[in-house]
């Protein structure tokens, strides 16, 4: 298996992104959870490349809030790209911890800018309660953690499509999204028109989620060369991880989860994964952190037998 791979850990303590706090604070809380220790028992070797620099969000200039830190952003993903960038083309396995999902512009751009550089290309599985599909015109808040798929799309900010080269860095057909529950009205009109391949709730209850995800795997496997797998916890029924800074009920079940991540390890052919909007200002305990470590490992290959 591709897995004999150095394991590297890139922390991106980012909540600028969201109106709600606390996710800066996920990569701290995982760490506590014994992520990289946890890894490593797994068989792995374990790189902590540490944190990204994040500026505090009560330092910057009021302008810069209101253009909804839009600039630091762009400093963050630009960095975060390079760092995927070089850590899989130094054959490892960059596993990033968020950090809200705006962060998911940064890590995508910069795997996919290393397989554009030998002509091949990336599928993208994205678990998420919300469709993340927004751009600045059809934004109710502006918040750029509502925006990132539409951003590697190619439909963002010009700063932010820019990042790991001009233009998209996935093909719509080579995406799947999973687990989303609640849509903006105006983001309704533009998931259906993306090409996409998404699953609703409702679709889970239909198929179950074994069946979407063999079906997941192959749109986003069709004439790529790795998968990314980009996880929201808040695609999690907050039952089980309450600890981010949008919960919607309905979500998916821990079990559903773990067999996400079971499946795209099984596939082979991950490259590259980011876990998102883990919030433990929000979370009870550290349930949502020990959780989020437990679904890491899953995906690294943990198997119940
Ligand atoms: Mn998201």
């Amino acid at each position: 298996m591709s897995f004999a791979k150095k394991i590297e850990i890139i922390g991106v303590p980012s909540d600028l992104g969201a109106n709600m706090r606390g996710a800066n604070m996920g990569p701290a809380a995982l760490r506590i959870a014994d992520l990289k220790e946890k890894v490593e028992i797994q068989g792995y070797e374990v790189i902590d490349s540490g944190d990204l620099h994040v500026p505090v969000r009560d330092s910057l200039d009021p302008k810069i809030q209101d253009e909804k830190f839009l600039q630091p952003l762009v400093k963050i993903c630009d960095e975060l790209a390079t760092r995927t960038y070089q850590s899989v083309k130094e054959n490892r396995f960059p596993l990033v911890i968020g950090g809200d999902h705006s962060i998911a512009i940064g890590s995508i751009s910069g795997v996919a800018n290393h397989f554009r550089d030998h002509d091949q290309s990336i599928g993208v599985i994205w678990v998420d309660a919300h469709a993340d599909i927004n751009t600045p015109d059809s934004s109710p808040s502006g918040n750029i953690h509502g925006m990132p798929l539409a951003t590697l799309l190619g439909n963002g900010h010009p700063e932010l499509t820019r990042i790991g080269g001009e233009g998209a860095k996935i093909n719509p057909k080579n995406v799947a999204l999973i687990g989303i529950r609640t849509i903006d009205d105006h983001e309704k009109m533009q998931l259906k028109e993306s090409g996409i391949h998404y699953y609703t709730m409702r679709d889970i209850d239909e198929k179950g989620m074994f069946h979407i995800m063999q079906e997941a795997i192959k749109h986003v496997s069709e004439g790529t060369s790795g998968i990314h797998v980009s996880f929201d916890i808040d695609g999690i029924d907050p039952r089980y991880a309450p600890g981010v800074s949008t919960p919607v009920s309905g979500g998916i079940t821990f079990r559903e989860a773990h067999l996400i991540l079971e499946m795209a390890y099984e596939s082979g052919k991950m490259s590259s994964l980011d876990f998102v909007e883990l919030n433990p200002y929000t979370d009870v305990g550290a349930q949502s952190a020990n959780l989020t470590v437990d679904l890491i490992l899953s995906a690294l290959g943990k198997s119940i037998v």
